[in-house]
C-alpha cells in the first residue's frame, strides 16, 4: 500500500468479471487497476459509475484492418478509423492479421504489417499472422521466432486460392504450433466444393450477391470442420475454428468435444443477426453488403449459435469486421461495377456493433449471464492468445480497459458509428444497451457521446502463448 492518490477511481461500479459481479470501487494508477474496493480513497479523478455496470474492455480477437487487398480493393479501415470504431463500441484491444502472400517471407508480412499500424492506434494492439506458404524457411525459421517474439497465433485457410493449404501443409503448420504452444485458427470451408458450385451458379446466371450462400451452404463448412477436427487429432495440438455459422459446424465441434479433444469455436454477430436473406431475397445488388464467409444462415441456425454461446460450445465472439465500403470502386463495387458474387470482396463491419448487440440481445435478452458476456468477449479471448490477465479482466495488475454501460433503448445508425465504411449490415436494429463511457488504461477514450483519444496511443503488445487451459505434456 502507498498513500499516493490514485490517478483515477471509478466509484460505484457494479464489476463484471468472467467469473463474478460484485460492487466496487476501481483504484487505477498508472494505467492499471491497483486497487478494488469498497471506499476506496480519493483520487486526482473520479468517475461516478453508480447504476452501471462496469465491464473489462472487449478483447476483438479477429477483425481486419488495412490489410494489403489485390488493387482496386482496399480496406475501408486502418488502425486509425477501426480502433477509434472500436473504442466508441467498446472494444480496447484488437488483433488484426499480420497475412503472408504467398512467396512472401512471413517476416516482411510482420514488418509490413507494423509499418500500417505504428503510430495510428486508439487501443492496444497484437497481430495474429495469417500462413499461406509454409515453406520449409517459414515452418523451421520464420515461425518459430516469431512466436518467441510475441506472434503466438496464426490463421490458417482451407479455401480460396491465394491463401489455401492442403491438408499436407496444414498438418505441418499445425506441428509447430504443437511444438511451439502456438493456437491455430482455422477457417473450414471446402474450396473445391466451393469452386464445383460456383461454377454450376454462374453457367446458370445466377451471379447475383444471394448466390454466394448457395455456393457455401453449411455442408462445405461441416465437411472442412470435420477434416480440421480431425487433422488437429492427428498432429494432437489444439486449435480454433474460427466464424462458425451454424448447427452442421457446431455438431462437428461437440462430437470433437465428446471425444476429449481440444477444439476451440469462435463464432460472430452476423450469424446471430443476419440470414441469407440479407444477401437477398431478389436479385439486387445490395446484398453484396452482406457477403461474408461463411455466409449467414436462417433463424434455426441463429438459435443453434445461442444455444452454443450460453453452453459453453463457443470460446470467443469476435466481430470478424472486414471492412469494404458499398457505393466505392475500392470496396464493393470494384472499379465501380456490380460484379458477380465470385468477385465481391468478402466481409462485413461490426468491430463498433459487436458488444453492444450481444450485450443487449444476449445478457438483457435472457440469452447469456453478465459473466458469461465477459468471458466471450473479453476474458477467453485474452486467454486465447496470450494477453491475460493484463488484457480482458477486471483485477488488480490487469490495464485499466473498462467498459462503463448505459441501458436504455436506441437503433443503430450508420451515421451514428465510427468506422469509415458507408454502411452497417445492422442499420435499423434496436439495441437496449451502449458504452457510456470506454476506458483504455485508465484514459477515457470514448464518453458516450465524444470520442476523445488521441491518435497513436494505442501500444503493440506481444502475446505470451495461450492460457485457456493447460497443455497436455508430451512424454
Ligand atoms: N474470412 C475471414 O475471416 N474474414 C473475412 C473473409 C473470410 O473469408
Ligand atoms: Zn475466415
Ligand atoms: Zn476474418
Amino acid at each position: 500500500m502507498t498513500d499516493t492518490p490514485f490517478d483515477l477511481v471509478v466509484r460505484n461500479a457494479l464489476v463484471a468479471t468472467a467469473a463474478d459481479t460484485f460492487p466496487a470501487d476501481i483504484g487505477i494508477r498508472g494505467g492499471r487497476i491497483v486497487q478494488l474496493g469498497e471506499g476506496l480513497g480519493a483520487g486526482a479523478k473520479e468517475i461516478d459509475a453508480a447504476g452501471r455496470v462496469v465491464t473489462p474492455g472487449g478483447v476483438d480477437a479477429h477483425c481486419h484492418l488495412d490489410q494489403p487487398m489485390e488493387p482496386p480493393v482496399r480496406m475501408a479501415d486502418g488502425f486509425d478509423s477501426g480502433t477509434r470504431s472500436a473504442a466508441c463500441g467498446g472494444t480496447t484491444t484488437v488483433i488484426p492479421f499480420a497475412a503472408q502472400a504467398k512467396g512472401q517471407s512471413l517476416r516482411a508480412a510482420v514488418l509490413d504489417y507494423h509499418s500500417r499500424s505504428e503510430g495510428r492506434a486508439h487501443v492496444d494492439y497484437a497481430f495474429h499472422l495469417i500462413v499461406s506458404d509454409p515453406t520449409p524457411t517459414v515452418l523451421k525459421e520464420e515461425l518459430p521466432s516469431l512466436i518467441a517474439e510475441g506472434y503466438t497465433s496464426f490463421k490458417i485457410y482451407m479455401t480460396y486460392d491465394d491463401l489455401k493449404l492442403d491438408d499436407g501443409q496444414v498438418l505441418d503448420v499445425l506441428d509447430i504450433a504443437r511444438e511451439h504452444g502456438a493456437m491455430a485458427m482455422i477457417h473450414a470451408e471446402n474450396a473445391d466444393c466451393i469452386e464445383w458450385l460456383t461454377k454450376r451458379l454462374e453457367a446458370a446466371g445466377r451471379t447475383a450477391p444471394r448466390y454466394h450462400a448457395h455456393a457455401r451452404p453449411m455442408l462445405v463448412e461441416r465437411e472442412a470442420t470435420h477434416r480440421a477436427i480431425a487433422l488437429s487429432q492427428l498432429v494432437d495440438v489444439p486449435i480454433l475454428i474460427v466464424h462458425v455459422s451454424g448447427r452442421e459446424a457446431v455438431e462437428q465441434i461437440r462430437w470433437a468435444r465428446g471425444h476429449g479433444l481440444q477444439v476451440y469455436a469462435e463464432t460472430c454477430p452476423q450469424y446471430l443477426f443476419l440470414t441469407a436473406e440479407d444477401l437477398g431475397i431478389d436479385d439486387s445488388y445490395h446484398g453484396a453488403k452482406c457477403v461474408c464467409s461463411p455466409p449467414p444462415r436462417d433463424k434455426a441456425n441463429q438459435e443453434v449459435i445461442w444455444d452454443g454461446l450460453a453452453d459453453g460450445l463457443f470460446t470467443v465472439f469476435s466481430s470478424d469486421h472486414a471492412p469494404f465500403k458499398f457505393d466505392s470502386p475500392e470496396g464493393k463495387k470494384p472499379e465501380g461495377k456490380e460484379v458477380p458474387f465470385r468477385h465481391i470482396p468478402n466481409g462485413i463491419p461490426g468491430i463498433e456493433t459487436r458488444m453492444p448487440l450481444l450485450y443487449s440481445e444476449g445478457v438483457l435478452g435472457g440469452r447469456i449471464s453478465l459473466n458469461k458476456f465477459v468471458e466471450l468477449t473479453a476474458t477467453n479471448p485474452a486467454k486465447a492468445y496470450g494477453l491475460h490477465p493484463r488484457k480482458g479482466t477486471i483485477a488488480v495488475g490487469a490495464d485499466a480497459d473498462l467498459v462503463i454501460w448505459q441501458e436504455g433503448e436506441r437503433t443503430i445508425r450508420n451515421a451514428d458509428l465510427h468506422h469509415d465504411v458507408d454502411y452497417t449490415p445492422y442499420e435499423g436494429q434496436r439495441v437496449k444497451a451502449w458504452p457510456a463511457m470506454t476506458l483504455s488504461r485508465g484514459d477515457v477514450i470514448w464518453d458516450g457521446t465524444n470520442f476523445t483519444s488521441k491518435t497513436g496511443r494505442g501500444k503493440f503488445l506481444r502475446c505470451g502463448v495461450p492460457t485457456l487451459q493447460p497443455r497436455r505434456r508430451h512424454g
